[in-house]
């Protein structure tokens, strides 16, 4: 009887997933992303915020070098070790393959022993600084998901800033400040990213962490800390993304904050390891770095599941009738209301947002129109997203339906005796149906909480 009732149970999940799957009017217009998984249960659908997965970003970047003849070997080159100014071993030139150190050895597969860099020319023009631009692009919106890691193979510089630019390199914002004294260099108090709270996270900081001399020259790495950014809100070990996406969904200024189009470091003086400098040597100082890591994703305003990059170029896989690379705009057609981001909490709790049918001339009114442009789009409202079979708008938030309706939009029947109107129609046997309801918005309220943790 158990074994009946388990099959008999398992035939309308998978009917139920079944029919959810193609059947888009279940979920009215909130078609977001989902994805599909196997479970003990059947085939589960899981829902979630609708942006591409996370990715190493560096696979898809350009890197421009200023200034342009800064890279070593040309002509070769003799360096020095800073910590001693006999050991002159490393060589650079950019004829030879196994002696060249050019910046796409930045970016390539790491692990190797030893490993591969991008080494500068040395400061032999002291006094004058030795400052490198190197500014990556991607000419396209990205998010940055994890800590931005710079390896140096030289010593780490002793000042250096992290800037970014949401414009395609037009302007630039520091992203965070890094010295080895950060009140002479930059006329900063030094902070560091443990002091950093809800309240100022924003804050652009100057941090001593990176920047120690020599006797460390085992300390390799400079960070810029998204995590412990993100941990303000998600919890310390990013338990609760719901808190910090909830976050996201109504603070713009720090869905900013972590998008960007360009990343610059600016190299301002190399490492040292002592308060002057030794003129008669120069040829200990140089910067070299032998990996970037930067992981993040396409910024697609929630409105695509994944990126492609076609072309050299990365462009959103666009969905819920929007288009552009960033799906910024409602396409042609499709501009009923004014275009707005998807949210990042799935629904029930958030929205797709998604860009609707423009109503043929004459249909709408100027007033009716303002009135949907000046509300954030809602669940439902008077003009072009009704709650049908006689469902009421409930302050744009759901749809109160009447007795033998349900759905987002009122849109399904509802039959009696807990029979689906869908089954009764196709013939199936669910008697079960009631039970598989309950079954159903547990496992969705389950799906939702696990996205989250
Ligand atoms: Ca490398």
């Amino acid at each position: 009887m158990q074994l009946t009732l388990a099959l008999a149970l398992q035939a309308c999940w998978v009917f139920i997933s079944h029919a959810i799957q193609h059947s888009p009017a279940s979920w009215g217009h909130y078609d977001v992303c989902k994805s599909q998984l196997h479970t003990d249960g059947g085939l589960v659908w899981y829902y979630m915020a609708c942006q591409p997965e996370s990715t190493d970003m560096t696979k898809f970047l350009r890197v421009n070098l200023e200034p342009e003849n800064i890279t070593c070997g040309d002509p070769p080159e003799i360096y020095c070790a800073l910590e001693n100014p006999y050991m002159c071993n490393n060589e650079c030139d950019a004829e030879t393959e196994e002696l060249a150190h050019p910046p796409e050895l930045m970016f390539d597969a790491e692990g190797r022993n030893p490993s591969t860099f991008w080494q500068s020319t040395t400061w032999q023009t002291y006094p004058r600084p030795l400052q490198v631009n190197i500014t990556l692009s991607w000419d396209k919106t990205i998010e940055l998901t994890d800590d931005i890691v710079i390896t140096f193979e030289s010593g780490r510089p002793e000042q250096m800033v992290l800037e970014k630019s949401l414009d395609y390199g037009r302007t630039w914002k520091p992203y965070q400040f890094y010295a080895t004294d950060c009140l002479d260099a930059f006329t900063m108090e030094p902070r560091s990213v443990r002091e950093i709270s809800q309240r100022t996270l924003l804050d652009i900081i100057c941090t001593e962490d990176y920047s120690r001399g020599y006797v460390w020259k085992y300390d390799k790495t400079v960070r810029f800390e998204i995590k412990d950014r993100f941990a303000l809100f998600a919890g310390p070990r990013l338990h609760n993304m719901a808190s910090l996406y909830g976050q996201l969904d109504t603070t713009r200024n720090l869905r900013d904050f972590f998008t960007l189009t360009d990343l610059r470091v600016r190299l301002l003086r190399p490492a040292t390891g002592a308060t002057t400098v030794d003129e008669e040597n120069l040829s200990r100082y140089f910067y070299a770095i032998s990996d970037i890591k930067i992981q993040g994703r396409c910024k697609c305003n929630l409105h695509a599941a994944s990126c492609v990059f076609d072309k050299g170029k990365l462009s959103c896989e666009c969905e819920h009738n929007t288009t552009g690379s960033d799906c910024s705009r409602c396409k042609k057609h499709f501009q009923g209301r004014a275009w707005s981001p998807g949210s990042y909490l799935p629904i029930p709790k958030g929205t797709a947002n998604v860009c609707v049918q423009s109503a043929p001339a004459g249909r709408l009114n100027v007033s009716s129109l303002g009135v949907a442009n000046r509300n954030r789009a809602g669940v439902c409202d008077d003009v072009l997203l009704r709650c049908q079979n006689g469902g009421e708008c409930v302050q744009q938030q759901r749809c109160r339906c009447p007795a033998g309706f349900s759905g987002v939009l009122c849109e399904s029947e509802r039959c009696a005796g807990g029979r689906s109107c869908d089954e009764l129609r196709s013939g199936r046997d669910c008697r079960l149906l009631s039970s598989l309801t309950l079954v159903y918005s547990l496992t969705l309220s389950l799906s939702l909480s696990f996205l989250f943790i």
